[in-house]
């Protein structure tokens, strides 16, 4: 039976991740897909649509062998400003993108949470809640929601948190992944700190798995595969793919940057929609990697770290070997925490390509020795094998670590807030919104999260108890 998911779209960063992200999971699919039939992989991200009905009518999976007509994503695409949304209809994807299911506005959240959250979040309140529901009803077996958004502006944080929220309510039973970009220290937005930390506080609350990405992660990563590498590969799609946009067409800022983030997406959810020798669905995924509930960020690292596009910029192949190094290199992270020298949690090691479970555990047991574990779970790796690798490539390991380093991350994003909060630079912004105590509320969410990962961090095993022989007594 298919498992969908159902992404949501939110803001001008949710939504141009959100373009690459359809993109790369076209391009993925076509590769696979050579007969162009609508099957149980494709439809975990589509609906295959006949648009000669209005609304279009959906044509269900069957048994796999039925063509592909008209494929629209299962996205609900959500801006309060009309620019990206727009332009992204106009561009290859925008017959991908279902109409029907966004919500647009025309002045924007103006980088602030308060606003997004308070205003335009109950505005668009039944809207946003009739848009899903359809987008659900439209799903066979709902496995799981896909929030993207960024946390430094307005319209991400602060209605991407508020749809979490609804969804959380309205959907307890679906796990809620988010996709989170956290702004970078020098973020052009100077209310990025209050947004990032109240948006913060909101995912450790209602969000199953947080994905966070640094910004300033994805600008070094692309900066060392573009000095790597020159020329770029053109792939064939096949016809009913062919909304995809080609290598070499031209490319917006953050382009590459939001490729990255895309290709860790598709690397998360390949065994979602591809079969393989040890599945791991995104249940698994929250189920292994999550021991605690609000301890649900998981630092995502990948190799080989390239996109299609610029596939050519790999500088060699890589070794099974190299690879599992290469994961748990901070170069090859998408936040830039520093889990070697902190304790995991868990950990996710996804494979995808030609391995096997025994390449694998002969890499977990040469790496094991260097990580440092939580002790109540030092065997806590979730393995998972993905026969189909990504385009262009014959391997590729996505690693998620669910690891105390996360911590660090949040005590510099609470101390750049409370640099401003201290003075109350900007708040009189959000005091048109929202009560002040909300700062103080997130302030104590966040801290809470840092000190349950300091706890685990800090954490002696108990001793060992040995057991002596007393011998025997005699009486
Ligand atoms: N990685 C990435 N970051 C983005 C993109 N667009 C904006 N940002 C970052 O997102 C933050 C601003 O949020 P934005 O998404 O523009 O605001 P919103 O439209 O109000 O949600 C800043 O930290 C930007 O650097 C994008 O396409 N990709
Ligand atoms: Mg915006």
């Amino acid at each position: 039976m298919p498992r969908e998911l159902v992404t949501i779209q939110c803001g001008q960063c949710g939504n141009q991740i959100g373009c690459r992200f359809w993109e790369l999971a076209l391009r993925e699919h076509a590769a696979y897909n050579s007969k162009g039939v609508f099957d149980e992989a494709l439809s975990s991200f589509f609906r295959n649509v006949d648009a000669r009905y209005v609304p279009p009518r959906n044509l269900p999976v069957g048994d796999g062998t039925g063509i592909i007509q008209t494929l629209k994503a299962r996205s609900v695409i959500v801006d309060m400003e009309c620019g990206v949304i727009n332009e992204m209809l106009k561009g290859p994807l925008g017959d991908v993108l279902d109409t029907q299911q966004l919500i647009s506005d025309v002045s924007g959240a103006g980088n602030n949470w308060a606003h997004g959250n308070h205003v335009y979040g109950p505005q668009y309140r039944d809207q946003m809640m009739e848009k899903i529901r359809c987008t659900v009803e439209a799903c066979e077996s709902l496995q799981s929601f896909l929030l993207l958004h960024s946390l430094g502006g307005g319209t991400g944080s602060g209605v991407g948190t508020y749809i979490l929220e609804l969804l959380a309510d309205q959907y307890p039973d679906v796990f809620r992944f988010t996709a989170s970009v956290f702004p970078s220290e020098d973020d052009d937005v100077v209310t990025s700190p209050y947004n990032a930390l109240l948006s913060l506080s909101k995912l450790v609350e209602f969000a199953d798995c947080v994905l966070p990405i640094e910004n300033q992660a994805l600008a070094e990563i692309v900066g060392r595969v573009d000095s790597g590498a020159r020329g770029s590969t053109a792939n064939t799609v096949p016809a009913a793919f062919g909304m995809v946009q080609e290598p070499g067409s031209r490319s917006k800022p953050f382009d590459s940057m939001n490729g990255i983030a895309a290709m860790m997406l598709l690397n998360m959810t390949s065994s979602v929609r591809f079969e393989g020798s040890l599945n791991v669905d995104l249940n698994d995924i929250t189920m292994n990697l999550v021991p605690f509930p609000q301890m649900h960020f998981l630092i995502s690292s990948m190799s080989p770290l390239t996109t299609p596009k610029d596939m050519a910029k790999i500088s060699a192949p890589r070794t099974l070997d190299q690879i599992f190094t290469e994961v748990f290199n901070r170069e090859h992270q998408l936040i830039r925490a520093d889990p070697r020298h902190s304790t995991y949690l868990a950990c996710g090691l996804l494979m995808r390509g030609n391995a096997t479970i025994s390449d694998i555990n002969r890499n977990v047991a040469r790496i094991k020795p260097s990580l440092r574990m939580a002790h109540w779970n030092t065997e806590g790796f979730k393995l998972g094998i993905c026969s189909k690798p990504p385009v262009g490539v014959s391997n590729a390991l996505l690693c998620l670590a669910n690891n105390c380093a996360i911590a660090q991350t949040f005590t510099t994003m609470r101390d750049r807030f409370a640099k401003l909060y201290k003075r109350r630079f900007y708040t009189h912004h959000y005091e048109q919104y929202m009560d002040l105590s909300m700062f103080d509320h997130a302030s104590e969410t966040v801290s809470g999260i840092i000190d349950q990962y300091n706890a685990v961090d800090t954490a002696v095993p108990p001793p060992v108890t040995r057991f002596r022989s007393r011998g025997l007594t005699f009486l």
